[in-house]
């Protein structure tokens, strides 16, 4: 016999993947760099499905049918391309090198052009749901050739998680780099969703007086309306949780400090190149970085703030409703932020990405899933060529409905010096689209001031610059 798929990496997403694919009927080859893993594999889980568990590279290959699928999921970076080195001469033209690590981009484009040349089709795939997903169904985000699609996407589909409306939630995102870069940025608005709700937590804590428990409650009652989502579901969770040996509230003897893998930062960096403001991307990225600063936040703690004023019960009830609105508004702008990134990596590189399509396979089996992505989905199915998720009209009047209540949280929270980056940055974003004017017309006159680097008028074509030194008359530049 012969395995339609095999999985060489052998570790929780590896290990689980493969037991995905057998548990689905298919027959998986499964190789890893240390033998022991791949036998560990095989006698727990052997009975659940068909695997051929394999030891040397020679082993694998030769277990596979033609063309062959090679799904590779060891840690991202250099064990990837030593992988690809071990394995490619062994592969023949046709065959498939799946990549489902969290591989940047730019590596999947070029280890893609590197195979090409040989015939190999790289699928780069970005691969969402940590290791319950990649059991039970993860989301999916393939790139590479639309012929590795044909060829992969069946399998894909059915080990993929289901939107509740069925649909698998997997789509062929474009050529290339293009999965890992949808991988990317859902990562960023990850980021995003968690520090917006991380900013939540402490505006109910700090200005609103609840504790741990009751704004778990509260999530808990926004996890039945529009907030409906994964992660608010296990924002509930985690803050009723109890720590056993202090009986604390568990966030509380949790070290304050977050740590980050690099998807994150990777989105910001890229959309600062592309030239997208992502700022509450990067927000989020930051305010990591910054709880990490141990010793510049205890060198700070004497720093003066305003004088705390909790609110009283009935107030308390109607602020949580406010923070409500400012979480889902500031919401909205992160995902139309990371939207337009994904637009303008897909113009950059030639992906002709669908986002209708993206926002309806983060539906189900990834972090971010969230009933809001099938309002996403609606809003680009009504108008493909979406200027920005903020042009919808549904989001538009959301906004508009929401917009006096999270200026009022943003007002609260700085009167009473908590910190709101995700809040502001998303509310600044919305202000300066919105804004007639903006002082980017001084900007451009300092920069024509000191460096003589032009301006255009808005009332005439051309470009101009004035002779600040001289008699300060305008020129044609
Ligand atoms: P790890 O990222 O911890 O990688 C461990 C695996 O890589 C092991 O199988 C190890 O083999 C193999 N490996 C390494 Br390290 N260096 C190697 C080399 N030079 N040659 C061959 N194999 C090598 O595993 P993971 O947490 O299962 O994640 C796998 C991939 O999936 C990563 O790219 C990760 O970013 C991505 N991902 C993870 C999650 C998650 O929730 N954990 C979610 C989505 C995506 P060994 O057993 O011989 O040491």
């Amino acid at each position: 016999t012969s395995a339609q798929i095999g999985v060489t990496g052998l570790a929780v997403m590896g290990r689980n993947l493969a037991r995905n694919f057998a548990r689905n009927g298919y027959t998986v080859a499964v190789h890893n760099r240390t033998a022991t893993r791949t036998k560990a594999l095989v006698e727990e889980f052997g009975s659940e499905g068909d695997f051929i568990g394999t030891e040397t590279a020679e082993e694998f290959v030769a277990a596979l049918e033609r063309p062959r699928r090679l799904v590779i999921m060891v840690k991202a970076g250099e064990p990837t391309d030593a992988v690809i080195r071990e394995f490619a001469p062994l592969l023949e033209p046709g065959d498939m090198i799946i990549d489902g690590g969290n591989a940047h981009f730019a590596d999947t484009r070029r280890r893609e052009r590197e195979l090409r040349e040989r015939g190999i089709h790289f699928v780069g795939t970005g691969v969402s749901g940590g290791e319950e997903g990649a059991l039970h169904g993860p989301s999916i985000m393939p790139g590479g050739s639309k012929e590795s699609y044909e060829s992969l996407g069946p399998m894909l589909e059915k080990i993929s998680a289901k939107a509740k409306d069925g649909a698998p939630c997997v789509t062929h995102c474009g050529p290339d780099g293009a999965g890992h870069f949808v991988k990317m940025v859902h990562n960023g608005i990850e980021y995003a969703d968690m520090q917006l709700i991380g900013e939540a937590y402490q505006l109910l804590r700090d200005v609103a007086g609840y504790s741990p428990a009751q704004i778990a409650d509260i999530f808990r009652t926004w996890n039945t309306g529009r907030l409906d989502s994964y992660l608010i579901e296990i924002t509930a969770e985690v803050l009723s949780h109890v720590d056993a040996a202090t009986g604390k509230p568990f966030v509380d003897v949790v070290v304050d400090q977050a740590e980050q893998k690099g998807t994150g930062r990777w989105t910001v960096q890229i959309a600062l190149d592309l030239g997208v403001p992502v700022s509450g991307i990067a927000e989020a990225v930051f305010a990591r970085s910054l709880s990490g600063h141990a010793a510049l936040r205890e060198a700070s703690r004497d720093l003066a703030g305003p004088t705390a004023s909790p609110l009283s019960e009935s107030e308390a009830a109607a602020f949580a409703d406010r923070v409500e609105q400012a979480l889902y508004a500031s919401k909205i702008v992160s995902y139309t932020q990371g939207f337009h990134e994904i637009s303008a990596g897909s113009e950059e590189y030639g992906w002709d990405i669908d986002l209708g399509q993206v926002a309806s396979i983060w539906r189900g089996g990834c972090i971010i899933r969230a009933a809001f992505l099938d309002r996403i989905r609606a809003a680009y199915d009504a108008r493909a060529e979406l200027p920005s998720l903020l042009s919808d009209e549904t989001f538009a009047r959301e906004i508009a409905e929401a917009q006096d209540d999270w200026r009022e949280v943003i007002i609260a929270a700085t009167r009473q010096g908590v910190p709101t980056p995700g809040f502001a940055a998303a509310l600044a974003y919305y202000d300066a689209l919105r804004a007639e004017r903006l002082p980017a017309a001084l900007t451009q006159g300092q920069r024509d001031f000191f460096g003589a680097h032009t301006y255009r008028r808005v009332d005439r074509d051309g470009t101009f610059h004035t002779l600040w030194g001289g008699d300060r008359s305008e020129v044609t530049a």
